[in-house]
């Protein structure tokens, strides 16, 4: 009878962790990341080294918004007035937010820095698609960017409770994306890591964060209303 038990145990784990995998394979894979530029930095997280650019180039990128997007410094929002939008999302601390974009910071931690505002507002149409490129200009820390249904304020560890296998997070919130950590920007060598993926989102309320722990629950989030 026990080692019937432990058998039905051992079957059960072996199909959880499989279902695991297989669930992790079809997240990554739709983002195109190998297998291969996948690992894990000290902390255990997925990490990724996705490609090089140069700091000087996605500075650029940052402070040259295509036509249709429209920023609105007064109430640091941004509306995309097109069913193909280029989004391109820097990661950064938010001394370095401030001095690139010269507007204040609303937190003190890490920030997103999104066409030359910090952690503004997105307003994008129902269902485009939206091709992002992450950027981490940080010079210590790892950041990613992704979207969940769950609304501020957010607790340090947003994988725990079943977390990103279950394509879930604490508190009942789901995540809409995922990606992979990008570690920080060489600012010897001049060069950033970079990684891109498109995702398409339906009419409501959405939250871009990043996962890194405490990151966004020191502020590291913004809101997205898809109409
Ligand atoms: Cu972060």
């Amino acid at each position: 009878m026990k080692m019937l038990l432990i058998g039905i145990i051992v079957v059960l784990a072996l199909g959880a962790s499989i279902g695991g995998y297989a669930l992790m394979n079809h997240m990554f894979g739709n983002y195109g990341l190998s297998p291969y530029s996948q690992s894990y930095n000290g902390n255990g997280y997925p990490t990724t080294y996705g490609t090089l650019i140069p700091v000087q180039q996605a500075i650029t990128l940052m402070k040259s918004p295509p036509s249709y997007v429209h920023v609105f410094t007064n109430n640091n929002s941004i509306v995309f007035t097109s069913q193909e939008i280029n989004l391109v999302v820097l990661t950064m601390g938010h001394k370095r937010a401030e001095n690139l974009t010269g507007r204040p910071s609303p937190t003190d931690g890490n920030v997103f820095v999104i066409y030359g505002l910090i952690n503004p507002t997105l307003i994008i149409p129902q269902g485009a698609t939206i091709h992002v490129t992450v950027i981490n200009l940080d010079a210590g820390d790892y950041h990613n960017f992704v979207i969940t249904t769950e609304a501020p304020p957010y607790s340090y560890n947003l994988m725990m409770g079943g977390g990103m296998m279950q394509g879930g997070m604490m508190n009942g919130g789901r995540f809409i994306t995922m990606m992979p950590l990008l570690p920080p920007a060489n600012y010897q060598t001049g060069y950033a890591h970079e990684f891109q993926y498109t995702f398409t989102l339906h009419q409501g309320e959405f939250w871009y964060i990043c996962t890194y722990p405490g990151h966004a629950e020191g502020g590291m989030y913004g809101e997205i209303i898809v109409a």
